[in-house]
């Protein structure tokens, strides 16, 4: 397998701020910024925090945000309150005509909000910058990943772009970098960023297609044919992927894609979201990942020994979530020996939210034991990717 006999140690550096891994999106919305909090806890109760340096950083400033979002955007943004909202028609009607604010309930206008953008972009910026300067290999922060943000519009749960803010980042730097999407949604705001780069490699996984006769599953992009456009043709990757891919079919995929990727595009730095709503039993997700499916993609990119940014992103069974992220941080310190499936999670205060996986950071996949299917429709897929990727020169 692709993670095995990698002792060699990574310097890693790590951010997490409490102040936004409290805030809510609304009472009942899916998002539950929380479950970063929970991966934090269960990275201290495994004793890996003096495994890495912790980057204690400012949050981002409206001139870094401003770099890829547009004028008017951030002007909203920083005007932006539940009372702003609910009293100012002018500046409501701007938020939900223009700018994806509002209105229907994936981008609500909560309390906090331009807080939460500063606060994860930030994070993701100084993690950029540990790689830039040379003073970490690794740099991770599961509080960004917020792939579908635009220039001037905030979708699917995000409001602030932080993956195009560190990438621009590391450009400053590295030639070329490599950006790869695990999350279960295509990662629609990082490729149409980049869509005429070639300095700038962007390769999606994610489920695409139908969820009914009308309606696609969100957000509707990321076809096998969607390739780039002018200086980046073949420098945008997409695998679309069925509801219920298991790790066995993922990886079918997942290695020999990465793998010709790197081979043909020859990054200085890679940039991995880690969204766990790829995770067997997500609350909206529909894929069968397990944890160590997950993360068997992380310890794949970790491989190549390059500067290597892991993200945050989607999530929505927050338990899973936090067991996926904590071992994905043992992954990046080169300890995920020492997280087995027998041991049950140690008490360390929210120890009861793990009890629907009995207790184990590994839990069971609904299909682990269902008939294995085979499926010619990956080997199609795989063959065009693959043939996509020899027209990089
Ligand atoms: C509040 C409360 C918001 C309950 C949103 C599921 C909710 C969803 C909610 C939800 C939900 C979506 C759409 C249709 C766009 C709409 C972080 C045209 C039970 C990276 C974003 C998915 C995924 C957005 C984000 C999607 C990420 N699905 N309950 N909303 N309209 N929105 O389909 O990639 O993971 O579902
Ligand atoms: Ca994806
Ligand atoms: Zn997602």
């Amino acid at each position: 397998s692709p993670s095995c006999a990698d002792d060699k140690k990574r310097r890693v550096c790590y951010y997490y701020d409490p102040g936004i891994a409290h805030i809510k999106f609304s009472d009942d919305h899916v998002m539950v910024p929380a479950r970063v909090a929970m991966a934090h806890s269960l990275v201290g109760v495994y004793g890996m925090l003096g495994d890495m340096r912790r980057l204690r950083t400012r949050p981002a400033t409206e001139a870094e945000i401003r770099r890829f979002h547009s004028p008017e955007y951030v002007d909203l943004l920083c005007d932006l309150t539940p009372e702003s909202y609910a009293n100012d028609a002018a500046l409501r009607q701007k938020a939900e005509d223009h700018h994806g604010i509002g209105g229907e309930d994936d981008c609500p206008a909560f309390d906090r909000l331009w807080k939460y953008c500063r606060g994860y972009a930030g994070g993701s910026l100084a993690a950029a910058r540990a790689l830039v300067d040379g003073a970490s290999d690794i740099a991770i922060n599961w509080s960004g990943g917020m792939h579908h943000a635009s220039a001037c519009k905030a979708t699917g749960f995000c409001y602030v772009n932080d993956i195009v803010l560190a990438i621009n980042e590391l450009l400053g730097t590295f030639s070329r970098v490599i950006y790869v999407d695990i999350d279960a949604h295509h990662g629609d705001g990082v490729q149409n960023a980049f869509l005429d780069s070639n300095r700038v490699m962007t390769l999606s996984f994610h489920r695409y297609g139908k969820i009914t006769p009308h309606k696609d599953f969100f957000p509707g992009s990321g076809a096998i044919n969607e390739i780039g456009d002018g200086a980046g043709k073949h420098y945008s990757v997409n695998v679309p992927l069925d509801a219920g891919v298991r790790d066995d079919v993922y990886h079918t995929l997942f290695e020999p894609i990465v793998g010709k990727a790197m081979e043909v595009f020859q990054p200085e730095a890679i940039v991995l979201q880690c969204g766990a709503d790829s995770l067997s039993g997500d609350r909206l997700g529909g894929m069968e990942l397990s944890v160590r499916g997950h993360a068997e993609c992380v310890s794949f990119l970790r491989g190549f020994n390059l500067p290597l940014l892991l993200l945050g992103g989607g999530g929505y069974t927050i338990n899973h979530v936090a067991s996926t992220w904590c071992y994905e941080t043992a992954v990046a310190v080169g300890k995920e020996g020492e997280l087995p499936d027998d041991i049950e999670i140690p008490s360390h205060g929210y120890e009861l939210m793990y009890k629907n996986q009995g207790n184990k950071l590994h839990y069971q996949t609904s299909t682990a034991t269902a008939a294995r299917k085979r499926s010619s429709s990956t080997e199609v897929t795989k063959g065009k990717v693959l043939e996509h990727l020899s027209q990089v020169e």
